[in-house]
């Protein structure tokens, strides 16, 4: 990957990290911080006052658009969206299709907004970022939590009431989201970033085993909680929305495709076509950004002409 990692605020170009038996393992991020309804995190939910750095390829920050868009604060969070295709300065702005050039901090790098935040960090720079306007700094990347904030704390500031992390079914969605990060949304890096057959073999043995064992829940209700749509689902849907066109060829993740789940298929679409999730999908900027970036695994940038999909098609999930 032409990527790279901040160490004490200086830009060095580095694979991305891999443990001595050539296994992927993503680092924590580091900017925790939480915006509360009522302030008492320092961090307050206002209109006008937090925004939102996303790159449209990328699943984790399609998390926190989804959220933006459901809950109706695309007026109270502004957004910027970087090119899709990293540069050797990391993500950047542009003035590319389906791109936001940075309206707030006018940079020209996601580095910059880091550093701004903090002079001497040392991470990676990623996105979803979280960007508070009156402070001057970055409270969150880390897409769990922002989806978390933007779905209970902007009381009175969405405009939807629509509930991601009802009451009753709280322990689950934490239990469910738990269960599907390792396995399923870095189970796809981890077999596409393995550097060893072995690493690669248990990743993907593990990623298919538990795409079988969702299969068998959505045969008899129709989201991954229950039969309403939660946090847990936004967060395994941005996976499977790149799974047949990205992560079945450019990460070896071949057992089997989405499509051949009817389940999970049937599932995919009927989130898709869910009020205001559509909006947040950009195929273009998804192969692109994984095929052209991605340099160590796709060496040539080629990217595929397919899959032929239709995520419009009709879906039986109505039938719960
Ligand atoms: N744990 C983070 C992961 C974010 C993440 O890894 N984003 C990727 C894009 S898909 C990124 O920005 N990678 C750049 C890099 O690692 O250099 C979250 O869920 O928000």
């Amino acid at each position: 990957m032409t990527s790279g990692t901040m160490v004490d605020g200086k830009w060095k170009t580095e694979l991305i990290e891999r443990d001595e038996s050539g296994k992927f393992n993503p680092m924590a991020t580091q900017f925790r911080d939480r915006i509360t309804a009522d302030g008492s995190s320092g961090f307050k939910a206002e209109a006008g006052r937090y925004h939102l750095y996303v790159c449209l390829a990328c699943p984790w920050a399609q998390r926190t658009l989804i959220l933006r868009s459901l809950k109706g604060l695309e007026e109270a969070i502004g957004v910027s969206i970087v090119d899709p295709i990293m540069s050797d300065q990391g993500w950047a702005f542009s003035h590319a299709l389906g791109t936001i050039p940075d309206s707030v901090n006018h940079a020209q790098y996601m580095q910059e907004i880091y550093l701004k935040a903090n002079p001497k960090y040392s991470g990676r720079i990623t996105v979803p970022v979280l960007w508070d306007k009156q402070k001057g700094t970055i409270v969150n990347n880390e897409s769990r939590e922002i989806i978390r904030m933007f779905d209970t704390e902007f009381i009175g500031i969405a405009k939807s009431n629509l509930d991601l992390y009802p009451l009753a079914l709280r322990a689950k969605i934490d239990e469910t989201i738990d269960a599907i990060y390792m396995s399923i949304n870095v189970g796809v890096y981890r077999s596409g970033f393995a550097t060893t057959q072995k690493a690669y073999e248990e990743a993907v043995t593990e990623l298919f085993e538990n795409l079988d064992r969702w299969e068998s829940v959505l045969s008899v209700q129709r989201y991954l909680c229950g039969n309403q749509l939660t946090e847990a689902d936004v967060c395994l849907f941005v996976t499977l929305l790149r799974f047949d066109s990205v992560y079945y060829g450019h990460f070896k993740c071949n057992l089997r495709r989405i499509v051949d789940y009817p389940n999970l298929w049937n599932y995919l679409r009927d989130i898709y076509q869910y009020p205001g999730i559509q909006e947040t999908c950009n195929l273009d900027h998804i192969k692109r950004g994984y095929h052209i970036s991605m340099t160590q695994i796709n060496p040539n940038r080629i990217v595929p002409k397919g899959p032929i999909l239709n995520f419009e098609e009709r879906h039986d999930r109505d039938r719960f």
